[in-house]
């Protein structure tokens, strides 16, 4: 029932006429242009036309008259002045300095250029129609070269031309695979790249939305089946333009602590005490570099959320702050249903201060979750917001800091696999059902734990995993890809998906390495932590009832490669924190399909088996069995092969070896990478931080480098540090320029700048300072060490 998308153009799907018969909005009878807002009364409803922004408009159309407010993904308000409009019985104009948005008024149309008379978005013979169910629906014209990409956490390749997606966060065990949609996250915005010319679009609305992206009659469409319809057009002109404008639109994440972006070890469960400190001590006893292990529902007393199973953890306060000391984080699984149980204080408070969710006649909905039947928070109302956020008192009381949310779509245990639709949501006042408001539940579930951590906190970062969400999530949490398996195909699966949230906004997103359900093996744990060593988010996680996937289950052959990958994201952790950094000043993700940097190489547009980290690192994980090449394909430029030097022509592919051991990874020639040393986990100061350059033969290489404390809120009021360096090379010459912005100064030994390149220099200059007597040669390379 809920899998339905049937629809108008589908006839042969729905017999009910009323469903069926599409009206189109038919002639504008009244237009009125005030206060920043261009209203058209059409037959069929009415259109409000307002610009956020020169590069941002947004259309909203409805039955009724009303502009529909946007959701809380939208974190910008509509700006006056920035149009001008005009009008004659036939035409209609509005123009900003980047947009040109007009049309007709007879039959109502909305077509979208930007002020170089390019046009983004047009409506052909179809445009904005309605049926009698209170469907509304949107054509747009699709152009043969189109590729389009985004739409959050997605199953697929990296372009969706030719796909039909619904929005509607749902818990889908299983199975992930190419038809299985939809997943647990609804992000409705998507990338439109027309050769080299690209805008986005965000489909604002929290019901049950429909994207038919099938162009075969020369267009594609979008419609909702509640509410208005909402949708922003963003107005590029590159991928990376429209990203931004999205992120701006909808927000950029805040820097997570750096133990987020450390390994973290999960499993369901580890489930006593003992257990937890026995795996911890194991990665000690090993010298696997950890971060932070999570605890997934086992350790409440009953599935009660915000306890403990006093058994099973007799003294969870003690066991966080040890491992604190040793500079591990504990991170909890938080459900959102909170068990029927008078005795149960959180079940108590909640019922008597009006916190459920409820039907119209005041009764609290009840589904079935792990701790059998469960209220569920409205999180649509702020002061439940509020008071769930306090909740988490319990948990930074004893140290944590950080939490994962799961089963927020909400996920019950019941036909409809979520909440009662007639349930009717507080909405601060202005209610809607569940039906309206479904895909906002687990993104408003994310504010409130993030809001009440962070207030807990006071000035640490706080870090948050969450399973659901909807556009803008990211300002709140980071996103993993639910419950994938152990096989070789949801390895594959995991690259474009996460490529795609990152286009989608959601710049810190990983899959569950090693696979969650299914028993993993060796090789695919060893090929599966090579690949998310270079994902944002870096975790090992399985399901009850399988085999264990700890790093050192399989014998020593993986176990030696899954701790060197581990041992590698240490030395990588700077390169990421340069690029964690920029995602949250501009939004663009960390990890980014090659399109993103080479929208002009068409062999890059469709490329879902390789990424980016940053701008100049090309990765290529091998990801099917007993396989030890793989093609690679590398755009223009040369490019480094990391592990051997070897230097490789751009522009075309390769065939690449690469041993059980080794991931392809290739470095552009004319950049740098940062490295630092391996570490225990991300509490040890950095020792040892290097800059690799990979000089090409006359130029200069510019680097900026990003650190911080990694642990308080400071960086936002200017204690970091930006340290851009440039690296200018002639014949027997190194000469160093550099210059810091921001307050923080990081300790460390030893900054140096590692030279590949086989020449022999004979000076070094380092901001106008002879430093030629801290030059050395290592591994072929010339190292100048900048610590004097
Ligand atoms: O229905 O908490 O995706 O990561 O281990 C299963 C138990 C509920 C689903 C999550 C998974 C987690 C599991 N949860």
């Amino acid at each position: 029932m809920l899998q339905n998308t049937s629809f108008a153009i589908h006839p042969g799907n729905n017999n009910k006429e009323n469903k069926r018969v599409l009206k189109d909005i038919g002639r504008v009878k009244d237009v009125q242009s005030d206060d920043g807002v261009v209203t058209f009364c059409c037959e069929g409803g009415t259109v409000h036309i307002q610009f956020y922004h020169e590069e941002v408009v947004r259309v909203t159309y409805a039955r009724n008259n009303v502009v529909p407010l946007p959701t809380q993904a939208v974190t910008q308000q509509s700006k006056k002045g920035l149009f001008t409009f005009e009008h004659t019985e036939h035409m209609w104009k509005m123009q900003t300095e980047k947009l040109i948005v007009e049309g007709n008024m007879s039959p109502f149309r909305i077509n979208i250029s930007n002020t170089n008379g390019e046009s983004l978005l047009a409506e052909s013979d179809k445009g904005l129609a309605y049926n009698f169910q209170g469907d509304l629906v949107n054509f747009k014209q699709a152009h043969d070269q189109d590729r389009y990409y985004g739409f959050g956490e997605k199953t697929g390749f990296l372009d969706k031309k030719g796909e039909k997606m619904t929005m509607w966060n749902t818990d889908v065990y299983a199975p992930h695979n190419p038809e299985t949609d939809p997943l647990y996250q609804s992000i409705p915005f998507f990338l439109t790249l027309r050769e080299s010319l690209a805008f986005g679009l965000f489909f604002d609305n929290p019901g049950k939305t429909h994207f038919n992206m099938k162009e075969d009659k020369g267009s594609y469409y979008f419609h909702n089946e509640t509410g208005a319809l909402d949708y922003y057009v963003f107005a590029g002109p590159t991928l990376k333009d429209a990203i931004q404008q999205y992120t701006w639109l909808t927000g950029r994440m805040p820097l997570p602590p750096k133990w987020a972006i450390g390994y973290h070890q999960s499993r369901f469960s580890y489930e006593t005490e003992a257990e937890v400190m026995e795996v911890v001590d194991k990665f000690e006893e090993k010298n696997i570099p950890l971060d932070a292990i999570y605890l997934d529902i086992h350790y409440m007393d009953g599935y009660r959320v915000f306890t403990f199973d006093e058994g099973r953890f007799p003294n969870p306060k003690k066991m966080v702050e040890t491992l604190k000391t040793k500079g591990i984080h504990v991170v909890p699984i938080v459900d959102p249903g909170v068990k029927e149980d008078p005795n149960y204080p959180v079940y108590q408070e909640g019922m008597r201060k009006n916190k459920f969710s409820k039907f119209l006649d005041g009764s609290v909905f009840y589904g079935n979750v792990w701790p059998g039947k469960s209220a569920f928070p409205d999180f649509t109302s702020e002061t439940v917001g509020r008071w769930w956020g306090n909740l988490h008192q319990y948990y930074t009381d004893i140290g944590i800091e950080g939490i994962w949310n799961d089963m927020n779509e909400p996920a019950v245990f019941n036909e409809t696999m979520t909440m009662d639709l007639k349930v009717v949501h507080d909405n601060e006042g202005n209610p809607k059902t569940h039906n309206e408001l479904h895909n906002l539940y687990g993104f408003l579930m994310g504010k409130a734990t993030f809001e009440g951590m962070k207030k807990n906190l006071d000035s640490k970062r706080t870090f948050l995993v969450t399973r659901a969400g909807y556009s803008g999530i990211q300002r709140y949490a980071a996103v993993w890809t639910g419950d994938n398996r152990s096989f070789w195909e949801h390895l594959q699966l995991a690259v474009p998906m996460c490529m795609n949230l990152g286009m989608s906004g959601v710049a810190f997103c990983g899959s569950d390495i090693g696979g969650f359900a299914h028993d993993t093996n060796g090789q695919l744990l060893a090929r599966w932590t090579q690949f998310g060593a270079f994902t944002p988010f870096f975790r090992n996680h399985s399901a009850a009832d399988t085999i264990r996937q700890e790093p050192w289950v399989f014998g020593e052959q993986t176990e030696i490669i899954v701790k060197k990958y581990i041992q590698l994201r240490y030395q990588w952790f700077p390169e990421f924190y340069k690029w964690f950094y920029e995602a949250h000043k501009t939004g663009l993700p960390v990890m980014r399909p090659l399109v993103l940097e080479y929208p002009n190489d068409k062999e890059t547009h469709h490329l879902f088996d390789q990424f980016l980290i940053g701008e100049n690192t090309i990765v290529a994980p091998i990801m099917t069995p007993d396989t030890k090449h793989r093609v690679v394909y590398l755009p223009e430029g040369k490019w480094i092969n990391y592990w051997t030097e070897d230097v490789f022509d751009g522009n075309r592919h390769h065939l690449v070896y690469a041993d059980f051991d080794i991931i392809p990874v290739f470095i552009k020639q004319g950049s740098a990478i940062a490295h630092g040393s391996i570490k225990a986990n991300t509490k040890q100061q950095e020792t040892d931080w290097q800059l690799h350059v990979y000089p090409s033969n006359e130029d200069k290489v510019t680097y900026e480098a990003y650190d911080d404390n990694g642990e308080t809120t400071s960086y936002e009021e200017g204690d970091y540090e930006l340290y851009r360096i440039q690296v200018k090379l002639s014949e027997s010459m190194i000469e160093l320029v550099s210059n810091v912005e921001g307050t923080f100064r990081p300790s460390m030994d030893q900054r140096s700048i590692v030279i590949h390149s086989d020449v022999t220099y004979e000076k070094a200059i380092y901001n106008g300072v002879d430093v030629t007597s801290s030059m050395t040669i290592e591994n072929g390379c010339t190292v100048v060490d900048l610590s004097i």
